[in-house]
């Protein structure tokens, strides 16, 4: 058993080899989502908690009303609503979750609340706004007029498609590690564009969009989150680095598992994951080209361009 053990280390130290591995560090899906990291740097640089550092960069496209897939100015769904979905983890394994919420700017710190202030996990839809509101968020319209037109511009065909890479960026998905070895993460999203009305994805259950461990590492994933949500992928990523997998191979396993199981699916739609553990390493890898993340770590803000399953984008 010492002799398998032995075995995997040195592989894992040789596929890292010339990879730094210094504290803290914060992961994100997208590359715009560099002011995001930058956000959440702030926190770490400064000694402060992995927690505060996610939401903080959770917070950054949430307010964005250029980002068209987070928060404010995301896409409605198919009936001119601005859903909202997003969860948070600290490094305790405690969880909370909103899905469902309209008009209020910030669900990740709702997700929060929820976490801190009740006994439960997940709030939904008028229970989680009336929530908020009983916490002192504001009721917002989330709907920008760029939004307001590109649903009207849908409505005249009203034909539902995901798109790959829309515009590369998404979902916000975001796990840091604190100069105190604390792991949290974050995920937030407006969803799928044009949903029906009530869909909710994978970014607000804990183990799908995103999850945490502290003794291992996390992770989190961007895209059509029913892949994501029949295989509770971000939960397969750190239970196989649990197992001893380097990140990179932890997403790649999460990614491969999803095409396996839905090669049909696979062939229109994206999925990407981000991981990274207890050591200090990353991973990022989708099912399509054109992923990238963001990597906060030993002072710089780098964006990385995903390894992906399949070569060619097929409906683009
Ligand atoms: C979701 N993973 O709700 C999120 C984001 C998304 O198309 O919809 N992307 O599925």
């Amino acid at each position: 058993m010492a002799g398998s053990f032995k075995f995997w280390k040195e592989s894992a130290d040789i596929f890292d080899q010339g990879a730094k591995h210094s504290f803290p560090l914060v992961i994100a899906t997208w590359g715009p989502n560099v002011k995001a990291t930058a956000a959440a740097w702030k926190v770490l640089s400064e000694g402060g908690r992995a927690l505060d550092a996610v939401e903080a960069g959770a917070m950054v496209p949430e307010a964005d009303p250029r980002d068209t897939s987070v928060g404010y100015g995301g896409f409605p769904d198919r009936d001119g609503h601005v859903t909202l979905d997003a969860c948070i983890m600290d490094e305790f394994g405690m969880a909370g979750s909103v899905s469902y919420i309209e008009n209020i700017m910030h669900p990740i710190s709702v997700a929060r609340r929820v976490m801190e202030k009740t006994p439960h996990v997940m709030l939904s839809g008028k229970g989680a706004y009336d929530f908020a509101i009983s916490e002192g968020f504001k009721h917002e319209d989330l709907l920008t007029e760029t939004a307001k037109d590109a649903w009207e511009k849908w409505k005249i065909k009203s034909e539902y498609k995901p798109i790959i890479n829309v515009e590369r960026h998404d979902t916000i998905g975001i796990v840091a590690i604190d100069k105190q070895h604390r792991i949290a993460g974050a995920c937030t999203t407006s969803g799928a564009a044009y949903k029906i009305n009530g869909r909710v994805g994978d970014s607000p259950i804990i183990g799908a969009g995103m999850y945490v461990d502290n003794e291992v590492g996390g992770a989190a994933s961007t895209g059509l989150g029913e892949l994501v949500l029949r295989t509770l992928g971000s939960f397969l990523v750190v239970e196989e680095m649990r197992r001893g997998k380097h990140p990179q191979k932890a997403v790649e396993t999460a990614v491969k598992r999803i095409v396996q199981k839905f090669p049909e699916q696979c062939k229109t739609a994206q999925v990407g994951f981000v991981a990274i553990d207890k050591k200090g390493r990353h991973g990022g890898y989708a099912i399509h080209p054109g992923f990238n993340y963001v990597l906060y770590q030993d002072g710089e803000n780098k964006v990385y361009e995903s390894k992906s399953f399949l070569s060619k984008v097929k409906n683009q």
